[in-house]
């Protein structure tokens, strides 16, 4: 757990006070990174009110220029240090491979510009832990860009299962289990040593903590299936949560089945009076002794997602609202640096486990 000092909680509330009483004027951020990620991330920011995307990084200047002249962006730059010193921003919206994460957050922090990171956060937890602390030691504000929890199937879950129709939960099924061939959009995962836990992994214990809450002990198994890549494909994770829930998620890039299931996750609650089961094309179903009802939770579909990950896509808007609603003082974030070092912390738990074969007891990680 990392936890603010009162006085950095308190200049850290004055710095958001400071952005939020700008004139009321668009809050001006740079995109560092205009990767795969960056086409939809950037369409994304435009739906939104209050935001001016003065200024692209990318170290090949020529995909940002492509980027620039596709969203009439005004600027462009191949070297970060320039950009900072250069233009005057709000905040930061990095994009790059996680192993650039902490260089890009730094600088921004000493700056004194917010700071908003794609997931995952960085590839060791101790460089995390650093990441959390430079942004609270420079008073900048530290978000993650964290979607999943964000797609509209999971926030209906949520609903439906605070309502208390299915009443006490006592355990979970999260699946994510898919053939897609993600190494084709995203050649750098098929490079990491790392791989399924700290690629989906992070967004699925992410999800298990925004419906379970945080955890108490877990064990994880992870396998290497796909001999193509360098990293494990493979991940199942036991958890206990802190409520008591059972919580079992599963994991793969290697399962081969009728229905290809990219990028759904798939969850199946269970409470004293019935049962939730998110399922296949957003659909909720839930049972009591009564019957089943079934409902679905789409996806808003811009123009601009791609139809094979629109659900994913589609939850950035809704994930960087969030964020910019917090920028302007109006609202705490959900993904925080530091809410999100509790994700961090669980990835690396479960590799922890997976080398050991130990049961990790979070409140000793
Ligand atoms: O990188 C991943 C993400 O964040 O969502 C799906 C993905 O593109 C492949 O696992």
């Amino acid at each position: 757990m990392i936890y603010l000092t009162k006085v950095e909680e308190t200049v850290l509330k004055d710095r958001l006070y400071s952005i939020r009483t700008k004139n009321h004027m668009a809050l001006r951020f740079a995109v560092i990174g205009t990767g795969f990620w960056a086409n939809y991330q950037i369409p994304a920011w435009m739906e939104l009110e209050g935001v001016e995307l003065v200024a692209l990084y990318n170290r090949t200047r020529s995909k940002a220029e492509t980027f620039a002249r596709t969203y009439d962006i005004p600027s462009v730059y191949d070297d970060i240090e320039q950009l900072l010193a250069t233009e005057k921003l709000d905040f930061v919206d990095i994009i790059t491979d996680v192993d650039t994460h902490a260089a890009f957050t730094e600088m921004a922090a000493k700056k004194g510009i917010a700071v908003i990171c794609q997931k995952p956060m960085a590839p060791k937890l101790a460089i995390a832990k650093q990441m959390v602390e430079t942004c609270a030691t420079n008073h900048v504000p530290f978000f993650v860009h964290e979607n999943f929890r964000w797609q509209s199937p999971i926030r209906k879950l949520r609903e439906l299962m605070n309502n208390g129709q299915i009443g006490k939960i006592f355990k979970a099924r999260i699946t994510f289990c898919s053939g897609f061939p993600v190494f084709e959009n995203q050649p750098f995962l098929a490079e990491l040593n790392e791989f399924i836990l700290t690629d989906i992994g992070s967004h699925v214990l992410d999800i298990c903590r925004f419906l379970f809450g945080e955890v108490e002990t877990l064990m994880c198994h992870t396998q290497s299936v796909n001999p193509g890549i360098k990293g494990e494909d493979v991940a199942n994770v036991m958890m206990k949560m802190n409520s008591g829930v059972s919580c079992y998620a599963e994991m793969s890039y290697a399962s081969i089945l009728e229905y290809e299931p990219f990028p759904q996750t798939f969850v199946l609650v269970e409470g004293e009076y019935g049962s939730i089961h998110l399922t296949k094309d957003y659909e909720l179903r839930v049972t009591t002794k009564k019957g089943t009802e079934v409902m679905r939770a789409e996806p808003k579909m811009y123009s601009w997602l791609d139809p094979e990950y629109a659900l994913v896509h589609s939850s950035i808007v809704d994930c960087n609202h969030d964020i910019l609603n917090a920028l302007q003082g109006k609202a705490n974030a959900e993904t925080t640096g530091i809410d999100n070092f509790e994700t961090v912390r669980l990835v690396h738990a479960a590799y922890a486990s997976a080398r050991t074969g130990q049961i990790i007891d979070m409140n000793s990680f």
